[in-house]
Protein backbone atom coordinates (compact mmCIF):
# COMPACT_ATOMS: atom_id res chain seq x y z
CA UNK A 1 0.00 0.00 0.00
CA UNK A 2 1.32 3.51 -0.67
CA UNK A 3 2.28 5.66 2.52
CA UNK A 4 0.77 9.03 1.97
CA UNK A 5 2.54 10.65 5.04
CA UNK A 6 6.07 12.42 4.56
CA UNK A 7 8.03 11.87 6.67
CA UNK A 8 11.97 13.05 6.76
CA UNK A 9 13.33 10.05 5.43
CA UNK A 10 11.16 9.23 2.12
CA UNK A 11 12.25 12.93 1.51
CA UNK A 12 15.62 11.81 2.22
CA UNK A 13 15.96 8.81 0.35
CA UNK A 14 14.05 10.67 -2.81
CA UNK A 15 17.08 13.62 -2.08
CA UNK A 16 19.81 11.52 -2.48
CA UNK A 17 18.18 9.38 -5.44
CA UNK A 18 18.52 13.17 -7.25
CA UNK A 19 21.86 13.58 -6.04
CA UNK A 20 22.84 10.35 -7.77
CA UNK A 21 21.93 11.80 -11.25
CA UNK A 22 25.24 13.10 -12.66
CA UNK A 23 26.90 10.03 -11.31
CA UNK A 24 24.55 7.62 -12.80
CA UNK A 25 25.52 9.86 -16.02
CA UNK A 26 28.97 9.78 -15.75
CA UNK A 27 29.38 6.07 -14.94
CA UNK A 28 26.71 5.31 -17.90
CA UNK A 29 28.31 2.39 -19.89
CA UNK A 30 31.49 2.25 -17.85
CA UNK A 31 33.35 -0.85 -17.27
CA UNK A 32 34.34 -0.89 -13.16
CA UNK A 33 36.74 -4.37 -12.08
CA UNK A 34 35.43 -4.63 -8.04
CA UNK A 35 37.95 -6.90 -6.71
CA UNK A 36 36.24 -8.55 -3.55
CA UNK A 37 38.66 -10.33 -0.87
CA UNK A 38 38.39 -13.10 1.07
CA UNK A 39 38.62 -10.59 4.30
CA UNK A 40 36.15 -8.20 2.94
CA UNK A 41 33.61 -11.34 1.86
CA UNK A 42 32.11 -11.65 5.42
CA UNK A 43 29.06 -13.19 6.48
CA UNK A 44 25.85 -13.84 4.79
CA UNK A 45 24.13 -10.60 5.12
CA UNK A 46 27.56 -8.82 4.14
CA UNK A 47 27.76 -10.65 0.79
CA UNK A 48 24.16 -10.18 -0.05
CA UNK A 49 24.57 -6.60 0.26
CA UNK A 50 27.81 -6.67 -1.77
CA UNK A 51 25.56 -8.71 -4.56
CA UNK A 52 22.81 -5.81 -4.21
CA UNK A 53 25.44 -3.24 -4.74
CA UNK A 54 26.89 -4.81 -8.34
CA UNK A 55 23.15 -5.34 -9.12
CA UNK A 56 22.39 -2.16 -8.84
CA UNK A 57 25.43 -0.93 -10.91
CA UNK A 58 24.82 -3.30 -13.40
CA UNK A 59 21.00 -1.77 -13.52
CA UNK A 60 21.77 1.71 -14.22
CA UNK A 61 23.95 1.18 -16.99
CA UNK A 62 27.72 0.35 -15.51
CA UNK A 63 29.51 -2.87 -16.61
CA UNK A 64 30.51 -4.71 -13.20
CA UNK A 65 33.19 -7.18 -13.37
CA UNK A 66 33.46 -9.16 -9.85
CA UNK A 67 37.32 -10.77 -9.89
CA UNK A 68 37.04 -12.80 -6.03
CA UNK A 69 40.06 -13.93 -3.66
CA UNK A 70 39.48 -16.45 -1.24
CA UNK A 71 42.20 -17.05 0.66
CA UNK A 72 40.81 -17.86 3.82
CA UNK A 73 38.50 -20.58 2.41
CA UNK A 74 41.58 -22.06 0.79
CA UNK A 75 43.71 -21.98 4.38
CA UNK A 76 40.35 -23.54 5.96
CA UNK A 77 39.97 -26.28 3.42
CA UNK A 78 43.72 -26.94 3.44
CA UNK A 79 43.83 -27.32 6.95
CA UNK A 80 40.95 -29.91 7.17
CA UNK A 81 43.21 -31.51 4.88
CA UNK A 82 46.04 -31.34 6.22
CA UNK A 83 48.19 -29.45 4.04
CA UNK A 84 50.69 -26.53 5.25
CA UNK A 85 50.27 -23.14 3.28
CA UNK A 86 54.06 -21.25 3.66
CA UNK A 87 53.93 -17.15 2.26
CA UNK A 88 56.11 -15.30 0.75
CA UNK A 89 55.92 -11.48 -0.22
CA UNK A 90 52.21 -12.03 0.31
CA UNK A 91 51.63 -14.78 -2.12
CA UNK A 92 50.95 -18.96 -0.83
CA UNK A 93 53.55 -20.87 -2.04
CA UNK A 94 51.88 -23.34 -4.50
CA UNK A 95 52.50 -27.12 -5.12
CA UNK A 96 50.79 -29.44 -7.26
CA UNK A 97 48.47 -30.40 -4.50
CA UNK A 98 47.90 -27.29 -3.41
CA UNK A 99 46.93 -25.48 -6.34
CA UNK A 100 44.61 -28.45 -6.98
CA UNK A 101 42.65 -27.24 -3.93
CA UNK A 102 42.78 -23.31 -4.53
CA UNK A 103 41.31 -24.11 -8.18
CA UNK A 104 38.95 -26.45 -6.29
CA UNK A 105 37.72 -23.70 -3.51
CA UNK A 106 37.84 -20.43 -5.70
CA UNK A 107 36.17 -21.88 -8.72
CA UNK A 108 33.93 -24.20 -6.92
CA UNK A 109 33.17 -22.49 -3.78
CA UNK A 110 33.59 -19.23 -3.36
CA UNK A 111 32.85 -18.69 -6.87
CA UNK A 112 29.35 -20.11 -7.11
CA UNK A 113 28.66 -18.35 -3.44
CA UNK A 114 28.95 -15.12 -5.26
CA UNK A 115 27.35 -16.25 -8.20
CA UNK A 116 24.45 -17.11 -6.14
CA UNK A 117 24.19 -13.98 -4.20
CA UNK A 118 23.83 -12.16 -7.55
CA UNK A 119 21.12 -14.15 -8.83
CA UNK A 120 19.26 -14.07 -5.61
CA UNK A 121 19.27 -9.99 -5.95
CA UNK A 122 17.78 -10.19 -9.30
CA UNK A 123 20.98 -10.09 -11.51
CA UNK A 124 22.37 -12.13 -13.95
CA UNK A 125 25.93 -13.82 -13.26
CA UNK A 126 27.80 -16.45 -14.69
CA UNK A 127 31.51 -17.59 -12.92
CA UNK A 128 34.73 -18.22 -14.73
CA UNK A 129 38.07 -18.88 -14.20
CA UNK A 130 41.20 -17.17 -15.80
CA UNK A 131 41.25 -20.50 -17.74
CA UNK A 132 37.37 -20.02 -19.19
CA UNK A 133 38.05 -18.78 -22.88
CA UNK A 134 41.70 -18.46 -22.36
CA UNK A 135 40.64 -15.42 -20.65
CA UNK A 136 44.67 -15.25 -18.24
CA UNK A 137 47.37 -16.98 -20.04
CA UNK A 138 50.14 -16.96 -17.21
CA UNK A 139 54.13 -18.36 -16.83
CA UNK A 140 55.53 -18.96 -13.21
CA UNK A 141 55.60 -16.02 -11.25
CA UNK A 142 59.05 -17.53 -9.21
CA UNK A 143 60.16 -20.26 -9.01
CA UNK A 144 60.47 -20.35 -5.48
CA UNK A 145 56.63 -20.04 -5.42
CA UNK A 146 55.93 -23.00 -7.23
CA UNK A 147 52.37 -22.59 -9.43
CA UNK A 148 51.74 -19.20 -8.82
CA UNK A 149 51.07 -17.54 -11.67
CA UNK A 150 52.17 -13.74 -13.87
CA UNK A 151 49.40 -13.12 -16.13
CA UNK A 152 51.11 -12.70 -19.66
CA UNK A 153 48.49 -12.54 -22.13
CA UNK A 154 45.08 -11.34 -21.80
CA UNK A 155 41.65 -12.64 -23.58
CA UNK A 156 39.14 -10.47 -22.29
CA UNK A 157 36.51 -11.03 -25.09
CA UNK A 158 34.13 -13.25 -23.33
CA UNK A 159 33.79 -10.48 -21.10
CA UNK A 160 32.54 -7.71 -23.89
CA UNK A 161 29.94 -10.34 -24.85
CA UNK A 162 29.24 -10.83 -21.62
CA UNK A 163 28.37 -6.97 -21.13
CA UNK A 164 26.27 -6.95 -24.28
CA UNK A 165 24.48 -9.61 -22.98
CA UNK A 166 23.65 -8.00 -19.74
CA UNK A 167 25.58 -10.93 -17.69
CA UNK A 168 27.47 -10.07 -15.12
CA UNK A 169 30.78 -11.88 -15.26
CA UNK A 170 32.22 -13.17 -11.81
CA UNK A 171 36.11 -14.35 -12.11
CA UNK A 172 38.34 -17.10 -9.80
CA UNK A 173 41.49 -16.30 -9.82
CA UNK A 174 42.73 -19.20 -11.65
CA UNK A 175 44.91 -19.41 -14.71
CA UNK A 176 46.17 -21.67 -17.38
CA UNK A 177 49.98 -21.94 -18.12
CA UNK A 178 51.61 -22.07 -21.92
CA UNK A 179 52.36 -25.79 -21.67
CA UNK A 180 51.21 -28.98 -20.62
CA UNK A 181 47.74 -27.96 -19.14
CA UNK A 182 49.25 -26.15 -16.22
CA UNK A 183 47.13 -24.71 -13.44
CA UNK A 184 48.32 -21.38 -12.02
CA UNK A 185 47.12 -19.77 -8.50
CA UNK A 186 46.91 -16.23 -9.18
CA UNK A 187 47.17 -13.60 -6.38
CA UNK A 188 43.45 -11.81 -6.73
CA UNK A 189 44.78 -8.47 -6.50
CA UNK A 190 47.01 -9.32 -9.19
CA UNK A 191 44.49 -10.76 -11.30
CA UNK A 192 42.08 -8.15 -10.98
CA UNK A 193 44.87 -5.53 -12.19
CA UNK A 194 45.79 -7.48 -15.22
CA UNK A 195 41.60 -7.70 -16.23
CA UNK A 196 41.15 -4.16 -15.62
CA UNK A 197 44.24 -3.45 -17.71
CA UNK A 198 42.99 -5.58 -20.18
CA UNK A 199 40.00 -3.88 -20.58
CA UNK A 200 41.45 -0.50 -20.00
CA UNK A 201 38.81 -0.29 -16.87
CA UNK A 202 37.10 3.75 -15.77
CA UNK A 203 38.00 2.22 -12.13
CA UNK A 204 38.89 -1.04 -10.40
CA UNK A 205 38.10 -1.04 -7.32
CA UNK A 206 40.20 -3.53 -4.53
CA UNK A 207 37.70 -3.75 -1.93
CA UNK A 208 39.59 -5.16 1.49
CA UNK A 209 39.70 -5.00 5.43
CA UNK A 210 41.27 -1.63 5.42
CA UNK A 211 40.41 1.47 5.00
CA UNK A 212 42.90 2.88 2.49
CA UNK A 213 46.67 3.74 2.04
CA UNK A 214 48.00 6.02 5.52
CA UNK A 215 50.49 8.46 5.55
CA UNK A 216 53.11 8.61 7.83
CA UNK A 217 50.90 10.33 10.31
CA UNK A 218 48.44 7.52 10.03
CA UNK A 219 46.21 8.87 8.06
CA UNK A 220 43.81 8.04 4.64
CA UNK A 221 45.46 9.84 1.63
CA UNK A 222 42.54 10.00 -0.16
CA UNK A 223 44.75 10.79 -3.31
CA UNK A 224 47.53 9.73 -4.75
CA UNK A 225 49.32 9.92 -8.14
CA UNK A 226 51.30 7.02 -8.98
CA UNK A 227 54.54 9.00 -8.75
CA UNK A 228 53.31 9.68 -4.98
CA UNK A 229 52.65 5.97 -4.51
CA UNK A 230 56.09 5.10 -5.81
CA UNK A 231 58.05 7.46 -3.17
CA UNK A 232 55.50 6.66 -0.34
CA UNK A 233 57.09 2.49 -1.20
CA UNK A 234 60.44 3.92 -1.53
CA UNK A 235 60.75 5.58 2.05
CA UNK A 236 58.75 2.94 3.80
CA UNK A 237 55.18 4.43 4.93
CA UNK A 238 53.95 1.62 2.62
CA UNK A 239 54.52 -1.68 3.90
CA UNK A 240 53.17 -5.07 4.19
CA UNK A 241 50.60 -6.12 2.83
CA UNK A 242 50.02 -2.67 0.91
CA UNK A 243 53.08 -2.89 -1.32
CA UNK A 244 51.52 -6.04 -3.95
CA UNK A 245 47.97 -3.64 -3.67
CA UNK A 246 49.98 -0.74 -4.44
CA UNK A 247 52.06 -2.47 -6.86
CA UNK A 248 48.94 -3.30 -8.78
CA UNK A 249 47.60 -0.32 -8.79
CA UNK A 250 50.37 1.54 -10.62
CA UNK A 251 50.25 -1.64 -12.73
CA UNK A 252 46.71 -1.27 -14.08
CA UNK A 253 46.95 2.67 -14.25
CA UNK A 254 49.98 2.51 -16.77
CA UNK A 255 47.72 -0.55 -18.57
CA UNK A 256 45.28 2.09 -18.82
CA UNK A 257 42.66 1.79 -16.00
CA UNK A 258 41.55 5.64 -15.39
CA UNK A 259 41.53 5.46 -11.63
CA UNK A 260 42.12 2.36 -8.81
CA UNK A 261 40.42 2.76 -5.52
CA UNK A 262 41.62 0.95 -2.74
CA UNK A 263 39.04 0.64 -0.35
CA UNK A 264 37.64 -1.03 2.99
CA UNK A 265 34.31 -3.23 1.54
CA UNK A 266 32.98 -4.20 5.11
CA UNK A 267 31.75 -0.48 4.81
CA UNK A 268 27.91 -0.41 4.26
CA UNK A 269 27.31 -0.04 0.18
CA UNK A 270 31.18 0.17 0.01
CA UNK A 271 30.92 0.58 -3.88
CA UNK A 272 27.89 2.68 -4.18
CA UNK A 273 29.60 5.79 -2.38
CA UNK A 274 32.57 5.28 -4.06
CA UNK A 275 30.77 5.81 -7.14
CA UNK A 276 27.60 7.28 -7.28
CA UNK A 277 28.78 10.16 -4.40
CA UNK A 278 30.49 12.69 -3.51
CA UNK A 279 31.95 11.13 -0.47
CA UNK A 280 33.98 8.81 -2.09
CA UNK A 281 35.64 6.41 -0.04
CA UNK A 282 39.38 4.90 0.69
CA UNK A 283 42.58 5.93 -1.45
CA UNK A 284 42.60 6.92 -4.90
CA UNK A 285 45.50 6.20 -7.63
CA UNK A 286 45.10 8.30 -10.56
CA UNK A 287 47.22 10.36 -12.73
C1 LIG B 1 45.83 -16.50 -3.40
C2 LIG B 1 44.54 -16.55 -4.19
C3 LIG B 1 43.32 -16.10 -3.42
C4 LIG B 1 43.39 -14.65 -2.99
C5 LIG B 1 45.85 -17.60 -2.32
O1 LIG B 1 46.32 -18.70 -2.60
O2 LIG B 1 45.37 -17.32 -1.22
C6 LIG B 1 48.19 -16.45 -4.04
O3 LIG B 1 48.57 -16.08 -2.94
P1 LIG B 1 42.34 -13.02 -1.12
O4 LIG B 1 41.19 -13.36 -0.28
O5 LIG B 1 42.07 -11.93 -2.08
O6 LIG B 1 43.61 -12.81 -0.35
N1 LIG B 1 46.90 -16.66 -4.33
C7 LIG B 1 49.15 -16.64 -5.15
O7 LIG B 1 44.08 -13.81 -3.54
O8 LIG B 1 42.54 -14.37 -1.96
Amino acid sequence: MRKQEMNQDWIATARTLSEALPYLQRYSGAIVVVKFGGNAMGDQDAMAEFARDIVLMRQVGVNPVVVHGGGPMINDMLSKLGIESEWVRGKRVTDKKTVEVVEMVLTGLVNKRIVQAIMDEGGRAVGLSGKDDDMMVCEADDPELGFVGKPVEMNVQVLRDLFAAGIIPVIAPVATGMKDNETFNVNGDTAAGAIAGALKADRLLLLTDVSGVKNKEGEIVTQMTPDDVRDMIADGTIAGGMIPKTETALKAVEDGVRAVVIMDGRVSNACLLELFTEHGAGSMIRT
